[in-house]
């Protein structure tokens, strides 16, 4: 049921496509799924080349015939199409459950508009109800990082991934920030990526264009207020 609604969240988005466009792919289930109807489009004459965020978006997106391009060959991306761990009522999110993070945010701050695609289960009034705040780290700073932010509260847990250390594409770690409630997400976002150390948080805040949001009762288009 979760699997349907997340496809059709990721369908409804293909209709922000058109051909000539430089698409960011997003990363985990649903951006997989759309990445796999991007595929057929493609497969149909649709002319697009796409950013991944990455390896396991990468290895999709080749294995179902997108054209690939990077942010060099491409300064701009028209539009990303990526999911989300939690959307708040403003339309802020956490991301990176699924340990891309650092390049999500790097594509859907080269776009021009960033799509996200969700089932319901992801809406919260307020970012940090249910999901932690991932950061990534510079392996050295781990230790270092995670003792700041205890000293801010919450409690911070060091990922791991079938009993190993998780590592990101990028070779670094990730902490957990089992924060709580969030007031300010912009705040916090930029207070996070002031620890030397940070690369990234999974906070993102003013990113969101547009959320397409999937339940019971079928497609629902939430705008970012201008
Ligand atoms: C990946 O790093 C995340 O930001 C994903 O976008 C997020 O975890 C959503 O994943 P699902 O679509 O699998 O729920």
């Amino acid at each position: 049921m979760t699997e349907d609604l997340k496809r059709a969240a990721a369908m409804t988005a293909l209709e922000e496509i058109r051909s000539g466009m430089i698409v960011g792919l997003g990363t985990g289930s649903t951006a997989g799924h759309f990445i796999r109807g991007l595929g057929l489009k493609v497969q149909s004459g649709l002319e697009v080349h796409a950013v991944p965020t990455s390896e396991e978006s990468r290895l999709l997106a080749e294995l179902v015939g997108i054209p690939l391009t990077n942010l060099t060959a491409s300064r701009h991306i028209d539009v990303t199409v990526d999911g989300a761990d939690e959307v708040s009522s403003s339309l802020d999110l956490i991301k990176g459950l699924g340990g891309a993070l650092v390049r999500e945010k790097i594509v859907a701050h080269s776009s021009k508009r960033v799509v996200i695609v969700v089932d319901e289960s992801k809406l919260v009034d307020r970012l940090g109800r249910k999901a932690p705040i991932p950061v990534e780290v510079v392996p050295f700073a781990a230790d270092s990082v995670s003792t700041q932010l205890n000293r801010w509260g919450g409690e911070v847990r060091l990922r791991q991934k079938d009993n190993k250390i998780f590592i990101s594409d990028n070779g670094n770690m990730v902490l957990d920030w089992y924060h709580g409630v969030i007031d300010y997400p912009q705040l916090l976002e930029k207070q996070i990526k002031g620890i030397t150390g940070v690369v990234d948080s999974g906070i993102f805040a003013h990113v969101a264009a547009m959320v397409i949001v999937a339940n019971a009762t079928g497609i629902h288009k939430l705008h970012r207020p201008a």
